[in-house]
């Protein structure tokens, strides 16, 4: 049976700066904190890097008429910081500007509408050697100042900004389990840099709202990751085993900006480890989004940990689970992707309901959501059944999320195109167009065609179970 999508549903899909741009030292271009992390051997898969990626830089008009092709109505990219500053502060970049300018331009001319996020993990190097990057208060300054850079020269045209991509992932990754730039081991740490990592995204919000807004009116807003965590059994301990983790990925971050503190969970079991805010820090956090932006990728199972030891984690994404006491795991039926991220539909249903509830049914944007899989091009096609399968059911359950009151009004597909996917390199391929890494040749895989076909209708065929 078919089933439409609100009208004026938002389709979309989404890259970022360093993982498709190339280019990286063309006009000026500082060197990121990925820079430097991909040229340290083994911290990547094949020990690859971005330098060139998918070369979009110089395929700029050639990528934005493959959207026009697809009829995408939106498309989220990120700017790169220090392709502005090329220092993360001070002097800007004519030439860094100036291409960012034209990708809107050009975007727009397909009427197609620019979603801006301005950091999107590819933080100035300088900012990092000189100043401990995110562990630093000061980057909040630093970001405010490069994030009104790009509103005074840019806002004219764009009226979506994302503050953050994924705070969870900085702090975790890149300052705990060191598996992403700048490649900080520690277990306090995180919650540092994630404190700053508000406060920064509140300073961006403050000066836009101030300065800009009335005038461009614009919306912005942040973007957070979260996963669906199911308790593993009916047992209190369990459930409230799944509510902590949650809590301790995605509230973490929008506790403090939707109600003015971190949950208490977390103030619980961190003790010293978790920042306090000042009062005037309160103050600038809560209410300092216009929208839920939210990536949401698979669903794991928690229960509460036994003991003090911890199995294996499932795979990068449990956080510091030893701060938590959980213990995740997979169900041995689900299928998994390249990732091996479970395909589990339904945990993003419950996710949306649970963000409705908690925060009183703000407007959530999903701002990416995708699968990898090892495509192969045969007789020049791409024949990516598995994926369409898996947004043909995630889509699915995005709907009765809809249909139960979730005010969800756009959907971004992670990713427009194949791209250097972090540590695991150009193996992971998330693209709804295939990417020939010799060639730099673009090919529309069998999902982007359907992909075409649900934003052209508005509508998608709704699973039978749901
Ligand atoms: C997101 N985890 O990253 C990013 O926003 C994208 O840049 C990326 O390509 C995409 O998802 C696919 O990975 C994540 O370990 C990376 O939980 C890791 C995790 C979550 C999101």
């Amino acid at each position: 049976m078919k089933k439409s999508f609100p009208k004026g549903f938002v389709w979309g899909s989404a890259t970022s700066s360093y993982q498709i741009e190339g280019a990286w030292d063309v006009g000026g271009k500082g060197p990121s904190i990925w820079d430097s992390f991909c040229a340290i051997p083994g911290k990547i898969a094949n020990n690859d890097h971005g330098m060139m990626a998918c070369d979009h830089f110089h395929k700029m008009k050639e990528d934005v008429a493959m959207m026009k092709r697809m009829g995408l109505k939106a498309y989220r990219f990120s700017i790169s910081w220090p392709r502005i500053m090329p220092t993360g502060q001070g002097k800007v970049s004519e030439d860094g500007l100036r291409f960012y300018d034209e990708l809107i331009d050009e975007l727009i001319h397909h009427e197609i509408e620019p979603w801006v996020t301005l950091y999107h993990w590819d933080l100035p190097l300088a900012i990092q050697v000189e100043q401990d990057g995110w562990l630093n208060k000061e980057i909040a300054n630093h970001f405010e100042q490069y994030a009104r850079v790009c509103f005074e020269r840019f806002g004219n045209r764009v009226k979506r900004w994302i503050t953050l991509n994924e705070p969870w992932v900085v702090a975790i990754l890149g300052y705990g389990l060191g598996t992403f730039a700048p490649g900080i081991k520690s277990n306090s740490d995180p919650y540092l840099a994630g404190h700053h990592l508000l406060i920064a995204h509140a300073q961006a919000v403050s000066c836009y709202r101030k300065e800009f807004q009335e005038t461009q009116q614009g919306l912005i807003g942040i973007t957070n990751n979260c996963d669906w965590r199911e308790p593993l059994t009916e047992k209190q301990e369990d459930i409230a085993a799944a509510e902590r983790a949650i809590e301790f990925i995605l509230a973490w971050f929008t506790d403090p900006i939707y109600l003015g503190h971190y949950p208490a969970s977390m103030v619980e079991r961190l003790g010293q480890k978790l920042p306090l805010f000042s009062e005037v820090e309160i103050e600038l956090i809560k209410g300092s989004t216009d929208f839920f932006g939210l990536n949401h990728y698979t669903t794991l199972f928690a229960a509460e940990a036994q003991g003090s030891g911890h199995k294996d984690p499932v795979y990068g994404n449990d956080g510091l689970s030893e701060d938590q006491n959980v213990q995740l795991s997979v169900d041995p039926s689900w299928n998994v992707t390249a990732m091996h991220w479970a395909v589990v539909p339904w945990g993003c249903q419950k996710l949306l309901e649970w963000i409705s509830k908690r925060y009183d049914r703000p407007t959530i944007y999903i701002t990416e959501n995708g699968c990898a899989y090892a495509d192969e091009v045969v007789a020049g096609k791409v024949n990516d059944i598995a994926r369409i399968n898996y947004y043909q059911q995630y889509l699915s359950c995005c709907l009765a999320a809809i249909e139960k009151g979730v005010l969800l009004k756009g959907y971004f597909a992670w990713s427009l195109m194949d791209n250097f996917e972090w540590a695991s390199g150009y193996e992971k391929r998330f693209g709804l167009h295939y990417v020939n890494f010799e060639t730099l040749e673009r090919i529309p895989k069998q999902s982007a065609l359907w992909y075409e076909k649900v934003i052209l209708d508005n509508t998608i065929e709704a699973r039978k179970d749901s």
